[in-house]
């Protein structure tokens, strides 16, 4: 259905179209350079829901600074989430979980209130055509080492390179000189003029030099995550960081299960608005809750993640030290892992959130695991995985509702009888 919706858009707006653009080499005709401008972007493929939140930020961070530096009708275009690797729960369960709109899982609107952001459909709507200007493919430098003293060479810097991102090959097919297919978001019907691919080393703030010597009405950014962090953890971070508030829903049933099955609600901290700092004064509900990576942590991080036996001791341990009698668990295990570790710990309660038909249908893996880590979030004291963006994400939103950092940057060992590297305190600023 979201595929015919698009089809038809894509009619309507071509229909429309007065072609106005700036020029490659930077020549834009005065009435265009009036023209609103777009950027859209693309991360690399395999990434996680959670990395992607991330790169979002390092965007919509960049593009508010660049529309008040530049006075620009600018507007960065959130692409649709497209059959994500990790959604893997049948279609039968779930329905489809392509072409995926961010208000499924965000409050869009908070999210404007930060930065000029536009939902896909509404840029399809306002845009002349779905012609993109330029694509502009972002890859690391091949010689990060500098030769002479065989140090990481990490001035900002970006040039024209030849193409060395691997995916480069199906995202983009020449057809004519000044016409590429571009195979992006799950669209088929987006052409490009014009595709670029950029060694680019640097933080975002540098993609206003790209964007100023080409000057595109429409751009896409491919591989954004290539672009660091601008002041990572600064206050302008976490203004970002807090606008990115859930959908309504997912908060609803999340609350929901929170006061039906752990007796918690927001009286212990949590709720408001994503202005005004609240002090650290939240204690979250009486459980203890753990976000325990499995899948294809098994494989890839082997000597960071704990055998179940490992992760149970070291849960009983941090349940009897805060006397705690009930665990919550996020986690992406099977469900023989979670029986496993349900029969390890026999005299606590242990919970796991279990969507209705219903809820799975309507809010699919992006939602669910969503509405774990709003539970992890609102905890006495959570314990994540290491490396996890997955933690990670949830130990920011305890920051942003004030917990003792003591309760929150935590993570599993491998071994519980020796101590390992926990994660950093990235505090909240305001
Ligand atoms: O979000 P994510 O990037 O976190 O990817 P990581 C993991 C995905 O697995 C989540 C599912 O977005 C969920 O779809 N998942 C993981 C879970 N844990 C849970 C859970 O507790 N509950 C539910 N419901 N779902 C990243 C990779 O994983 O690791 C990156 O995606 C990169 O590409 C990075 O490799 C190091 O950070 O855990």
């Amino acid at each position: 259905t979201r595929n015919f919706i698009f089809l038809t858009l894509i009619a309507v707006i071509v229909e429309n179209s007065s072609g106005q653009f700036c020029s490659k080499d930077g020549e834009c005709s005065e009435e265009s350079s009036l023209l609103p401008r777009f950027i859209l972007y693309d991360v690399n493929r395999p990434e996680g829901f959670n990395l992607r939140r991330d790169v979002y930020m390092r965007l919509a961070i960049f593009i508010r600074e660049y529309a008040k530096t530049f006075h620009q009708d600018v507007h960065l275009v959130l692409p649709p989430w497209h059959s994500l690797y990790h959604w893997q729960s049948p279609e039968e369960e779930v329905g489809s979980q392509k072409l995926l709109f961010w208000d499924n899982f965000f409050d869009v609107p908070s999210m404007k209130a930060f930065a000029p952001v536009i939902k896909m459909h509404e840029f399809l709507e306002g845009a002349k055509k779905f012609e993109i200007d330029q694509v502009f493919t972002l890859q690391h430098y091949k010689n990060l080492l500098d030769s002479k003293d065989g140090l990481i060479d990490w001035k900002p810097r970006w040039e024209r390179g030849s193409c060395n991102q691997p995916d480069s090959a199906w995202k983009y097919r020449k057809i004519k000189d000044d016409e590429f297919e571009v195979n992006m978001w799950g669209y088929k019907n987006i052409t490009a003029k014009s595709v670029l691919c950029i060694s680019f080393q640097g933080e975002a703030s540098l993609l206003a030099d790209l964007l100023e010597e080409f000057r595109p009405r429409i751009a896409v950014i491919d591989h954004a995550e290539v672009a660091l962090h601008h002041n990572f953890g600064g206050v302008t971070y976490w203004k970002c960081r807090r606008s990115m508030r859930f959908n309504k829903q997912l908060i609803k049933l999340a609350s929901d299960f929170r006061e039906e099955y752990l007796n918690s609600n927001d009286g212990g901290g949590g709720g408001g608005g994503w202005r005004p700092p609240p002090p650290r004064k939240a204690i979250g509900g009486p459980y203890l809750a753990v976000h325990l990576r499995r899948k294809d942590f098994l494989v890839g991080r082997r000597d960071k993640v704990p055998t179940i036996e490992e992760a149970a001791k070291q849960i009983k341990k941090l349940l009897e030290k805060h006397t705690l009698s009930t665990v919550f668990v996020a986690t992406d295990a099977p469900n023989l892992e979670f029986i496993e570790l349900r029969n390890r710990l026999m005299d606590f309660s242990v919970l796991r959130y279990k969507p209705s038909k219903e809820v799975k249908l309507l809010h699919k893996d992006g939602g669910i695991a969503i509405i774990d880590q709003i539970i992890c979030s609102h905890a006495r004291y959570f314990i994540g995985s290491q490396d996890s963006t997955f933690s990670f994400r949830i130990q920011e939103e305890r920051e942003i509702l004030g917990f003792d950092p003591d309760s929150t940057f935590n993570s599993f060992c491998v071994n519980s009888e020796t101590e390992c590297e926990q994660p950093s305190r990235w505090k909240i600023t305001y």
